[in-house]
């Protein structure tokens, strides 16, 4: 199988395995856990932050992190396609009572400018108006096709929202293939926001686990309420090991899984009744729109199972990830397999 539904789907390298196997542990929940706590002091490292906690997923460090800033029926102004907003079992509402204020990027990058963030913005509105509490960003953008927040936007995003008092949090779950393909260092697209929390379980490839980031006392308030949604693990170094592996090792193998995702793009470009521009395609993530092919995205992708490919439909569209665990090879026999699909009616 070519599994190209996502980059979660990776396996433990041996790398991984091996520091896994040998992790020495103790219980986190006592913070006793040492694998954990030093993986915990290299993220912050990393990412010039005070502190980090380790979370058993994106979706908890994302929600902890929108507890934390807001209060009950405040807004968080987020773009239409966020994760946070659309894949996150409105969490939002659930979990902290807020409600998602969504914004559309107006050049369909996912990417917002400061003028269309603000336009949303409720600050010192009427008292009957929800007030905005939080900015939510996500970089890469997965569901606009892994698009890239610059360093310069992200800048000018947190600077004006600081001066209105307003906190912003960075889903940065591809923080590192955003990086790469930016030329910057983590740190430096993270460094203004208030909160950032990324994935060491997607394209860097561990197994289970994210992290969340920010100042000491915001990671203090994070460990209680990872402790209530029942994210608290005891000998977790077992999982901080091959974190920490991910962390050292996988960055440097981003550039194949960009250059890859490109390939795949130009290949698909190429096939009657699909519209992507290989150009816009700068990290691992490749979204097309077949409906002009009139075939339904799910039945595309049930086929393309049946030649041993996987993929992802999303609406009239089809998403496919790269990752390590996917060679040139693959993405040419991926390609051959689309090709047969879409050409048979
Ligand atoms: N994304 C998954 C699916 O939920 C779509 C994927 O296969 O891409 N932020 C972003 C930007 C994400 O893409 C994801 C996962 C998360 C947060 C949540 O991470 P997990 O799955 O660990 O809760």
């Amino acid at each position: 199988m070519i599994d190209l539904r996502s980059d979660t789907v990776t396996k433990p390298t041996p790398a991984m395995r091996r520091a896994m196997a040998s992790a020495e542990v103790g219980d986190d929940v006592y913070g006793e856990d040492p694998t954990v706590n030093r993986l915990q002091e290299r993220a912050a490292e990393i990412f010039e932050k005070e502190a980090a906690i380790f979370v058993p997923t994106g979706s908890m460090g994302n929600q902890i992190a929108v507890k934390l800033h807001t209060r009950p029926g405040m807004e968080v102004v987020i773009e239409e396609r966020g994760h946070i907003f659309n894949f996150e079992m409105a969490a939002m509402a659930a979990v902290s009572g807020t409600v998602a204020r969504p914004v559309k990027s107006r050049d369909g990058s996912g990417i917002l400018t400061w003028d269309e963030i603000a336009a949303a913005l409720h600050i010192n509105s009427a008292y009957y108006v929800a007030p905005t509490g939080l900015i939510a960003l996500e970089n890469s953008h997965n569901l606009a096709g892994g698009t890239l927040l610059t360093r310069a936007r992200t800048e000018e995003i947190c600077a004006r929202a600081h001066e209105l008092n307003l906190p912003v949090h960075l889903d940065g779950a591809r923080i590192f293939n955003a990086a790469v393909a930016l030329n910057e260092t983590v740190a430096a697209l993270a460094r203004p926001v208030n909160s950032v929390m990324f994935c060491l379980s997607k394209a860097l490839g561990a197994p289970v686990g994210s992290m969340l980031l920010g100042s000491r006392d915001l990671v203090a308030a994070a460990r209680s309420w990872r402790k209530l949604l029942g994210g608290g693990m005891r000998q977790a170094g077992v999982l901080a090991a091959a974190g920490l592996v991910a962390l050292e090792e996988s960055p440097k193998l981003l550039p194949e899984d960009h250059a890859n995702a490109r390939r795949l793009a130009e290949g698909v470009a190429e096939l009657a009744g699909i519209s992507v521009d290989p150009e816009q395609i700068v990290t691992n993530i490749v979204i097309f729109d077949v409906s002009g092919t009139r075939r339904a995205a799910d039945e595309i992708c049930a086929r393309l199972a049946e030649h041993n490919v996987l993929a992802s439909g999303f609406g009239s569209s089809i998403r496919m990830v790269t990752h390590y665990d996917v060679s040139r090879a693959d993405i040419e026999t991926a390609l051959q397999a689309l090709r047969e699909v879409i050409g048979e009616q």
